[in-house]
């Protein structure tokens, strides 16, 4: 089941019908259905390649646009005759709120609504920036494990060779000292 999926600007072909590339004919999946998506396309890309139509049960209520509609790559009535599929469908801009900022929302007014199409948050999707890891307590080096090393730094610190700053202060009383590597020890020996 394909449902409710924005497709755009693909370069090469919108939508391929195929099977796994390289796998045997028993591994095809025949009978999925492709339904309430939107297909948009400012390329001259291919709108359908059907490798394996057996991989289609049904396409419908989809909405399709393209600035191009007399491109022969723009092969939507081709499918619709040679398949019978998307009686249902439109032709239509789906009216995305902000496209050259590549926010794919739709606006109130957009036609996919019209197909039963659902208004997708799109707030958490794409790269977003890592939440910076809170490092362990003992974990002096900041390499992600309380260990024999951290025990060596915090004795360096003490001894003045080397600065950890305040990670050293495992306890949190504004020294690093003894107290603090047993403390290390300690978390060591209770993982
Ligand atoms: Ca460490
Ligand atoms: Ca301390």
């Amino acid at each position: 089941m394909i449902t409710n999926n924005i497709f755009v600007d693909a370069i090469t072909w919108d939508l391929a019908f195929s099977k796994y590339a390289n796998q045997p004919r028993d591994l095809e999946q025949p009978g999925n259905t492709f339904t309430k998506n939107i297909i948009y396309s400012t390329k001259d890309s291919k709108l359908f390649l059907v490798y394996e139509p057996n991989n289609v049960g049904l396409s419908d209520y989809n909405l399709f646009y393209t600035i191009n509609p007399e491109s022969p790559n723009w092969n939507l009535q081709w499918w619709k005759e040679k398949y019978d599929f998307d009686e249902h469908s439109i032709e239509a801009d789906p009216l995305f709120v902000d496209y050259d900022n590549d926010d794919f929302s739709l606006m109130s007014d957009s036609w996919a609504f019209n197909i039963g199409f659902q208004q997708i948050d799109l707030a958490n999707v794409g790269p977003r920036p890592q939440d910076e890891a809170t490092p362990p307590k003992g974990d002096l080096n900041l390499d992600g494990t309380v260990n024999i090393q951290d025990v060596q730094c915090c004795v360096n610190h003490i001894q003045g060779t080397q600065d950890w700053g305040s990670s050293a202060d495992i306890d949190g009383n504004g020294e690093v000292n003894e107290n603090d590597l047993k403390e290390i020890i300690n978390i060591i020996l209770r993982e």
